[in-house]
């Protein structure tokens, strides 16, 4: 071998090796054929003009909102604030909405939002609401799948970090969360954090949901102070019963890293709702004061209100039993799911080799045999072996969550290993395996955490993204890869970022949902009591230091466009009715130094932006959609005069 033959290899080799790995771990489809690759982009591909099979509703995470996509084509649709103000559309900004971001902590801005959760009649998706929850505030949600809006947000009193939820009962009878981080309930709240074992309780709340939406706590249920991860309600033969996963069984309060992965087993709690219920209604719960506001929109007038409550029903599972069973489950488990027939209970045990899988029927059994292994507070802890169905063995590593296709199979996420496992419920074995980029979380399937899911497409929400797309500096957005499930082998179809980071997600066929959408408000419904239906019904009163505008818009012009007559120290009210009677006409409002945003005003609405000026002036507003060929021209001036001046308030617009 001459020295150029050698120095050719020297070089070469390693950059061969480096190339086959990078092929192998970053990009899966390079060893396709270009044939083959154009089949996946079919797959995923829909032409322009046409719309996607599934409306897939993405957590935003620490955006606080929820992300609307379009499933196979990766769509980005729509966002939907619910839990943070919006730069979008000014949700939290405008007065008819802010009552909505209330607690009783004051105005929360931004929120944390891990898992949309549509409504469900029969076990099924239904396409009425989607429920989403805050973290860190404890709240629920509930959006309007009518106008893709948030309605109703209810607080979680006693709860510290409410990630066990949203989940909803088969019929919605039900929302319920769970807390995460215990804490001191009721009175009791100034306690040393080292007394956590005595005073530190978990608190899971039962959410009744009206026919119309409403939203209020039925009970809530206290358990010891564990982490309750995350849950699923029963379904069909579970129905009644809903499942928790806990870790930090071990009820440390300091460096959880180490003090909460100490024992083998934690706990899968099992809580007989419907029984709870019962007990409730038999005046079996006691009262405890505590305080936490419902905020809804006013379905008259459009306005979002703040109510304040100030208790709460409470069973404590130290005197009432019957109501809680709790199943060791190696170890710290994160996600659990429950099949469609409700029959398996799945907890994926991160720090586990293997993923047990309960049974519901064997549960029931081993309660009735009394097949016991000590207690909680009094409640029986069951057998292991008594109610364990089986174990899928060597998942990967860091099994995460788990779905199912409503064909016999469920796909679980592994967060070390990096792959999804697709695995047979008969006999929990493993028959395929793919890699994803890079660690997942949650994974997907349209009702495929309902008694019938759609097993044709499945979404992987991944934690890091490194190198999947252009890069855009230390900030990068989540990727999401959707697999085709419908053969044997699962194949990767399609990759896209998404907002912040998606937790959970969930999709449902895009024709139950799109025949149902609020095109506009019609203006003869708006009882909004500043709306200006007609500009010969807009006017500017003064009222002290209050100036309420009520202003038209309609292409393309304001009603009125010339104001004078505020003064420095006047808190002004821009009430603008958008007068349009047609679908996406939307109308914004700017005015120059407001320093509570904009609006953004869908026809038919009226909407209202507070504007506190401190300097004389003239102040230009404008629109700030362009909605017609005379958008730039739809511009209007406001004077503001100094502080005691005697210029009288006029108006007008043209002559
Ligand atoms: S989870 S950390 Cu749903 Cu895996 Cu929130
Ligand atoms: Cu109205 Cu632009």
């Amino acid at each position: 071998m001459n020295s150029l033959t050698k120095n050719i290899k020297r070089i070469l080799l390693p950059a061969l090796g480096l190339f086959i790995a990078v092929g192998l771990a970053g990009c899966q489809s390079s060893d396709k054929s270009s044939s083959e690759n154009k089949n996946i982009a079919d797959k995923a591909f829909v032409e322009p003009g046409e719309y996607d099979e599934y409306y897939g509703f993405l957590s935003g995470g620490y955006s606080g909102q929820l992300s609307v996509y379009g499933i196979p084509s990766g769509r980005h649709l729509y966002t939907i604030p619910v839990f943070s103000e919006s730069p979008t559309n000014g949700y939290g900004y405008s007065e008819e909405t802010k009552a909505l971001l209330n607690t009783s902590y004051g105005k929360v801005p931004w929120g944390d939002l891990h898992h949309p959760e549509l409504s469900q009649t029969d076990g099924k998706p239904d396409g009425r609401w989607v429920f989403v929850n805050e973290n860190n505030t404890p709240r629920i949600a509930r959006i309007d799948l009518k106008t893709f809006r948030t309605d109703e947000i209810i607080e979680l009193p006693n709860t510290g970090g409410n990630h066990a939820s949203p989940f909803v009962t088969s019929n919605t009878e039900y929302v319920f969360g769970h807390s995460r981080f215990a804490i001191p309930v009721g009175d009791n709240q100034d306690v040393p954090i080292d007394s956590y074992s005595e005073n530190f309780k978990g608190a899971l709340s039962f959410i009744k949901v009206q026919d119309d939406g409403a939203m209020d706590i039925d009970f809530q249920i206290l358990v010891p102070g564990y982490d309750y991860d995350l849950s699923r309600a029963g379904k069909k033969a579970s129905s009644g019963w809903a499942f928790f996963s806990t870790y930090n069984t071990e009820e440390a309060n300091t460096l959880l890293e180490i003090n909460a992965s100490k024992k083998d087993k934690d706990y899968v709690l099992a809580v007989n709702w419907k029984k709870a219920a019962e007990y409730v209604k038999q005046g079996k719960a006691e009262t405890m004061n505590v305080e936490y506001l419902r905020n809804y929109v006013d379905s008259e007038t459009g306005i979002a209100k703040s109510e304040i409550k100030k208790s709460v029903r409470v069973l404590d599972t130290k005197k009432v039993k019957g109501l809680v069973y709790y199943i060791p489950t190696p170890k710290s488990p994160h996600g659990l799911n429950v099949s469609p027939d409700g029959e398996l209970i799945v907890a994926s045990s991160k720090l586990d080799a293997n993923v047990p899988v309960h049974s519901f029927e064997k549960m029931l059994q081993a309660i009735e045999n009394e097949e016991f292994d000590g207690e909680v507070w009094g409640n029986p802890v069951l057998k292991y072996e008594s109610v364990l169905a089986g174990r899928v063995e060597n998942p990967g590593l860091g099994p995460l969550h788990t779905e199912f296709d409503g064909n016999g199979y469920a796909y679980t996420t592994n967060f070390i290993s990096s792959n999804v496992i697709k695995w047979r419920l008969d006999d929990f074995k493993v028959v395929d395996q793919v890699d994803v980029f890079y660690s997942p979380g949650h994974l997907m399937i349209p009702g495929g955490d309902s008694g019938q899911p759609w097993g044709k497409y499945m979404l992987v929400m991944n934690k890091i993204t490194k190198d999947r797309y252009l890069p855009t500096g230390p900030e990068l957005f989540h990727p999401a890869q959707l697999f085709d499930i419908s053969g044997d082998k699962m194949e990767l179809i399609n990759d896209f970022p998404t907002e912040a980071e998606p937790h959970y997600a969930q999709a449902i066929p895009a024709d139950m949902v799109k025949e149902n959408q609020v095109r506009f408000f019609k203006l003869e419904d708006n009882n909004h009591p500043y709306a200006a239906k007609s500009e010969s019904a807009t006017k500017v009163e003064r009222n002290g230091n209050e100036v309420h505008v009520s202003m038209t818009s309609i292409r393309s012009h304001f009603a009125p466009d010339n104001i004078e007559g505020v003064k420095v120290g006047d808190t002004v009210y821009f009430h603008v009715t958008n007068l349009e009677q047609s679908w996406d006409v939307p109308h914004g409002f700017g005015i120059k130094g407001a320093t509570n945003a904009q609006l953004l005003i869908m026809p038919g609405e009226t909407l209202t932006l507070t504007w506190q000026p401190t300097k004389t002036g003239i102040y230009p507003f404008y629109c700030t959609d362009f909605c017609s060929a005379l958008h730039q021209e739809m511009q209007g001036y406001v004077r503001v005069s100094p502080q005691g001046s005697d210029v009288p308030i006029s108006f007008g617009t043209g002559s």
